[in-house]
């Protein structure tokens, strides 16, 4: 996806221009991937730009760095009232919203514990992450070759930059097979989540999705999605389940920041369903696009406005 660029970054605490953004190649993130980071959606709404579960986000970032024991030097106000002022000062309706937390330079070798910590919020427009076929008929993916990690090999619950090496191989398989992305099973092969978003089955009115001791990523937007889904009536399980319970699932989409709520149409060559998006998918990823535009009351809340 190339980025478009916007007039301004935060950078340890100021916002600067785009272009001088830079750091040095010796950085330790660039070569021991000793970063946290999150990804987030600004959307259109009638009050201005809202941040989705911006303080969530943050949260996590926060939490993702207490793992590898990186004191982020701004506190979750400031982050959250940064991100606001990036948004603000890119002039965008909406955008995608990366903060990222990163061993800077001055220290080599893999003790990462004498580099200094730095800290910066890009954003950029970013469309649909699938395309938009996907999110209206469905995305054809792979079951990868290439696994997650055990949470002993490395933390699945932290979202730090060095772990994403693993995504990529996934990413790039499914591409280079002619898919749209990959799902990727926990070590003991139970399904886990796609490259870069969570995973949830539908098997009549019950939703299943993997639970953290899978080696997932907690998603925000999962846990958005497990409460517009409970608000609707369904029954939603955190449960291991193996390749054969996608294949045979009444539905299956994927949910992401990024990915939104992404129908599953294809596994493995195979039809999930009708083969197109199924309802119960269609009623959630509708109501998620309005709740993140601020349409409905009883989500509101979850919408952080920048102005
Ligand atoms: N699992 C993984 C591995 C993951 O990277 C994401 C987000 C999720 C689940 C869903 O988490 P959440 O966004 O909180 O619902 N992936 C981000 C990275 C996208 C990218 O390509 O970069 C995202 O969706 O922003």
């Amino acid at each position: 996806m190339p980025i478009q660029p916007v007039d301004k970054i935060w950078m340890d605490g100021k916002l600067v221009d785009w272009e001088d953004a830079t750091v040095h190649v010796l950085t330790h993130a660039l070569h021991y991937g000793t970063g946290v980071f999150e990804g987030i959606r600004a959307y259109e709404t009638p009050k201005g730009p809202g941040v989705f579960r911006l303080t969530d986000h943050m949260k996590r970032l926060f939490r993702s760095a207490q793992v590898y024991m990186i004191d982020i030097p701004f506190s979750l106000e400031e982050m959250v009232e940064g991100a606001k002022d990036t948004v603000r000062a890119s002039g965008l309706k909406s955008c995608y919203v990366r903060p990222i937390v990163y061993r800077g330079y001055g220290e080599m070798g893999l003790n990462p514990l004498n580099a200094p910590v730095n800290v910066a919020i890009g954003v950029w427009p970013w469309g649909t992450y699938l395309g938009d076929d996907c999110l209206e008929n469905g995305a054809r993916l792979i079951i990868s070759s290439w696994r997650r990690p055990d949470p002993n090999v490395l933390p699945t619950g932290a979202k730090a930059t060095g772990q994403y090496i693993n995504s990529g191989l996934a990413k790039v398989e499914a591409i280079k097979g002619g898919y749209d992305d990959a799902l990727m099973l926990s070590p003991e092969g139970s399904l886990a989540e796609g490259s870069g978003e969570n995973l949830f089955i539908v098997r009549e009115n019950t939703l299943i999705t993997p639970p953290e001791s899978a080696g997932i990523l907690m998603g925000v937007t999962r846990n958005s999605v497990t409460t517009i889904a409970h608000d609707l009536g369904y029954e939603v399980l955190e449960r291991k389940f193996v390749r054969s319970d996608i294949y045979t699932a009444d539905e299956a989409f994927l949910t992401g920041t990024a990915a939104e709520v992404t129908p599953i149409r294809e596994v493995d060559d195979r039809p999930i369903g009708s083969g197109t998006r199924g309802p119960v998918t269609k009623e959630i990823q509708q109501t998620y696009f309005s709740a993140v535009k601020g349409g409905l009351e009883q989500y509101a809340h979850w919408v952080e406005l920048v102005d």
